[in-house]
């Protein structure tokens, strides 16, 4: 794999030449804790200065590999070519004329890329808005004008976003919704088919909990009040967790059974992350509405609804939008990103990232106890970090009548440090706190890419 870095001069090299945080970053730290309220947390305190290709470079001049990508965002590295040149034509232009007043051509040109990449070819449309909740809030809108049914079913372990209905779509208490309620009513749970936690083992995981979710929504809530199922096709904030194959076709069969409306959130997952342009697609899924964000603009807040042209105009004219929903310069970087991704064939470089990246994790779970599973697939992959013992090595089962797996967010918490401080730029997740994911930049050298997992190796052995 070459470096296709954009054409920022920033080396693509780590770099370490002050402790982590430096003192440039800690001067800064001391002015963020004055003014920056601290709701606003840290995952790693050191204040960036550049990002190109695979590398941040932080305000002392350290220089970290990137494992993050801004949350799965920088998908085609940060300050990508295309991405740059177009916003820069389009500030020149015209910053804002709100699309509900005078619209203009990039939008339109955003909602006919999204027609074409997202899965099915059925006759497609988007509404635009500017941060993923925002999709979410206004995909079940969508799904309720369209049903005139009110339930939302969502699953354990689901990530949907802090505002007030995404609070209550989420599932984690801490931190996103502790002492933030009360929630929007509508909102049911149900079970995911989690394979490693599945106590009756791997193979029985999608029937089983396919059949759970079904029941439960069946007495629980009752199918024909169901508005919407949402889900995403893999679990990001929960823990990086690939529904077992087969639980995800059964639920958007359940769905047209019953008219509901099948949303898939691919908003961590989507636009080249796991190797298709979509995850949904590894199983031939094709949602009625899919709402996207983070990849989408290389940076720049944008997000997007699609779906089935018939349910998109369920909503009448006016009722959805936003003053920026789909501002210009959004749309000029989501078309240079889109772009990007086209001309060099992103979807395939996360397929590559997972042949460098996988077999190397799946080694460091056979020499490290502390590793119970490795998951995920293209540049979306993670490892879940166990107490020693609780969870048979390397193959990660949950047996039958064997021991439950015991998550431990301390060791997490201690890699993640420790990396950090090695110049590896890694974030952690899920319920427990116990996984480590991997979303490097799909532009990312495979010299950086070994790099960093020698820098994992090394934390490792060091805990
Ligand atoms: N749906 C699947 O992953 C955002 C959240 C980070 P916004 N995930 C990162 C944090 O701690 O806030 C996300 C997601 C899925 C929705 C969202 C929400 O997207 O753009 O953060 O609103």
């Amino acid at each position: 794999m070459t470096d296709v870095s954009s054409g920022s001069a920033l080396p693509q090299e780590r770099r370490l030449v002050t402790a982590v945080p430096g003192p440039a970053s800690q001067e800064l730290m001391a002015r963020k804790r004055a003014v920056v309220a601290d709701g606003i947390g840290t995952v790693m305190p050191v204040f960036a200065r550049r990002a190109a290709g695979g590398i941040l470079e932080d305000v002392d001049g350290n220089r970290f590999v990137d494992f993050g990508s801004g949350i799965a965002v920088t998908s085609v590295g940060n300050s990508a070519e295309a991405v740059v040149r177009r916003t820069t034509e389009q500030l020149r232009d015209y910053t804002h004329t709100c699309v509900m007043v005078t619209p203009y051509e990039p939008y339109v040109a955003v909602c006919e890329e999204l027609a074409a990449v997202t899965p099915g070819d059925h006759a497609k449309k988007s509404a635009l808005f500017n941060s993923g909740a925002e999709a979410v809030e206004n995909a079940v809108k969508i799904a309720r004008a369209y049903t005139g049914r009110q339930a939302v079913v969502v699953f354990d372990h689901g990530y949907h976003g802090r505002t007030n209905l995404t609070m209550a779509l989420t599932s984690k208490n801490m931190p996103y919704k502790h002492r933030f309620g009360p929630f929007a009513p509508e909102v049911y749970r149900v079970p995911v088919a989690y394979p490693f936690r599945w106590l009756t083992g791997r193979e029985n995981c999608a029937e089983e909990a396919a059949a759970q979710a079904i029941d439960q929504i069946t007495k629980q809530v009752g199918p024909d009040n169901v508005a919407a199922i949402l889900i995403e096709p893999v679990l990001g904030e929960g823990g990086f967790i690939e529904p077992a194959k087969g639980f995800l076709p059964r639920l958007a069969e359940f769905a047209k059974e019953h008219g509901i409306v099948f949303v898939a959130d691919e908003i961590q997952s989507g636009f080249c992350r796991t190797g298709q342009w979509f995850a949904c697609e590894d199983e031939g899924l094709v949602p009625d509405l899919i709402t996207t964000a983070k990849g989408i603009a290389g940076g720049l807040p944008l997000a997007a609804v699609t779906g089935r042209a018939e349910i998109m105009d369920a909503a009448h004219s006016g009722g959805l939008g936003g003053t920026y929903g789909g501002n210009p310069v959004a749309c000029a970087a989501a078309l240079g990103a889109i772009e990007t991704m086209r001309e060099q064939d992103l979807a395939a470089r996360a397929r590559r990232i997972e042949e460098v990246m996988k077999p190397r994790l799946e080694k460091l779970a056979e020499r490290f106890d502390v590793i119970g599973d490795v998951r995920g697939r293209g540049a979306m992959l993670a490892i879940e970090l166990v107490k020693p013992g609780t969870s048979a090595t390397g193959s990660g089962s949950a047996r039958p009548g064997g021991p439950v797996p015991q998550p431990d967010p301390e060791a997490t918490a201690a890699l993640a440090h420790a990396c950090h401080q090695q110049g590896l730029l890694v974030l952690t997740t899920g319920t427990y706190g116990n996984v480590m994911r991997f979303l490097p930049p799909l532009v990312i050298s495979e010299e950086l890419l070994n790099e960093g997992l020698d820098v994992l190796e090394s934390a490792l052995a060091g805990l």
